[in-house]
């Protein structure tokens, strides 16, 4: 287990218990009717949770990022649809952090600390794993870009007051023509499109945003025109391992309602035999294990050192601990546990393993951390590469 200070220690305590009075009584009803969450959000208001990512320069809570993970474990506890709200609009938070200027982010992250969301644009139908092909453009006239095209699978869409855009300024350079942009909500031509209906993380809302002929003013390009692409790989860094969070805290609640139920039905005589205990402590070694990698990215990124490896390996590894910890629960319990809270566990790991980057998109990265020899990846990082 990993050593935390005492203000981590209160902040995760503090975040249990909101969780335990906000987001598990009303997970199962919101994954019923898949319907988006505002309850939350007001509740959140007062936490001011939303803002454990913003600087204190700009009225945040500015937690490092083992505390961060430590509140998005409690999250992903609780229900890891609600925590992707909160997952996806830091994610959002993350790209203006890693290249917006001093203006730019207080514009941007003074509605998040009063706990509105904000959504990521980097997917489009032709563009997922190959996140460079996109073909979204913004072409400047004047003091203003003119945004059209469409993206897609965008988490929190559908309630985000503000969205960081992808698009292709120079579409002849391919990937090296993007170029990222802050887009509010509500400008002509920007529409939403209707809710998906998922699998899992039911509560959170994810939609396609159609781009036609948006005004967006040339002050709110994020960095240089061109950065686009680097500046999104920087903030799915950042952001893969809240996932790798989520993804533990599902994995412990599954392993402990299903020690719940275990203690229920086999009691004096017929407790469990080594068969199914051995089968709970496998559980709990991949859950601390998972949590240990998470702790290891999350440390290194505090520390200011590289960790795209460590944030790709603790998402991977996370989201498939998750995905086969949930679905051993549901074996373990059979029938009952196939029409529990369990199913819904579930059905909510299998999203871990595929956004934010797919794990095989994570296994390329590790991949080629591992074949290039650490001092070149480090000097590469280093140079913003
Ligand atoms: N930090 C900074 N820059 C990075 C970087 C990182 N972690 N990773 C890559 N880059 C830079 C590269 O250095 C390269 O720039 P130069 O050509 O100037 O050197 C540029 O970004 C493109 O990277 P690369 O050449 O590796 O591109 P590829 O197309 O080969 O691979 C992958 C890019 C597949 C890794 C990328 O498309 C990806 O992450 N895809 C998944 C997208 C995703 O996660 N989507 C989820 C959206 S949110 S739900």
């Amino acid at each position: 287990m990993s050593i935390l200070s005492p203000e981590q220690q209160a902040i995760k305590q503090a975040a249990k218990e909101f969780v335990a009075k906000y987001i598990i009584p009303n997970a199962v009803t919101y994954d019923k009717t898949g319907e988006f969450h505002p309850f939350l959000l007001e509740a959140s208001r007062e936490s001011k949770i939303f803002a454990m990512a913003v600087p204190k320069e700009y009225g945040g809570l500015d937690y490092d990022a083992l505390t961060q993970a430590l509140v998005l474990e409690e999250w992903g506890y609780g229900c890891a649809g609600m925590g992707t709200t909160l997952a996806a609009s830091i994610l959002s938070m993350d790209s203006v952090m890693v290249a917006g200027n001093d203006d730019q982010k207080r514009r941007y992250f003074t509605p998040m600390i009063n706990a509105e969301i904000g959504a990521f644009g980097l997917t489009e139908p032709g563009a997922g794993s190959d996140a460079g092909a996109g073909k979204t453009t913004a072409v400047k006239t004047g003091d203003e870009y003119i945004l059209n095209g469409t993206k897609c699978w965008i988490t929190n869409g559908g309630f985000a007051s503000e969205f960081v855009i992808y698009a292709l300024t120079d579409p002849a350079a391919g990937m090296k023509g993007i170029s990222a942009f802050i887009v509010e909500r509500g400008l002509p031509g920007f529409t939403i499109g209707q809710a998906d209906h998922k699998l899992g993380i039911r509560s959170s809302s994810t939609v396609e945003l159609f781009l036609k002929d948006v005004h967006v003013p040339a002050a709110n390009l994020l960095g240089k025109e061109g950065e686009g692409m680097k500046i999104a790989m920087k903030t799915l860094d950042m952001a893969r391992p809240a996932i790798a969070a989520l993804s533990v805290g599902l994995a412990q609640r599954a392993l402990d309602e299903c020690v719940k139920m275990v203690q229920a039905r086999f009691t004096g005589k017929n407790y469990p035999g080594q068969t199914l205990s051995f089968k709970l402590a496998d559980m709990q070694i991949q859950v601390d294990a998972a949590r240990l990698s998470l702790h290891n990215a999350m440390r290194l990124r505090d520390a200011g050192v590289p960790y795209s490896k460590e944030s790709a390996i603790s998402k991977t590894f996370c989201s498939d601990v998750a995905m086969q910890v949930t679905s051993q629960a549901v074996t373990l319990m059979g029938s009952a546990g196939y029409a529990s809270e369990l199913g819904k566990f579930m059905r909510d790991s299998k999203i871990m393993q595929i956004y934010e980057g797919t794990n095989q998109i994570q296994r390329l990265v590790i991949s080629r951390a591992v074949l290039t020899p650490a001092p070149a990846m480090a000097a590469a990082q280093k140079a913003g590469k």
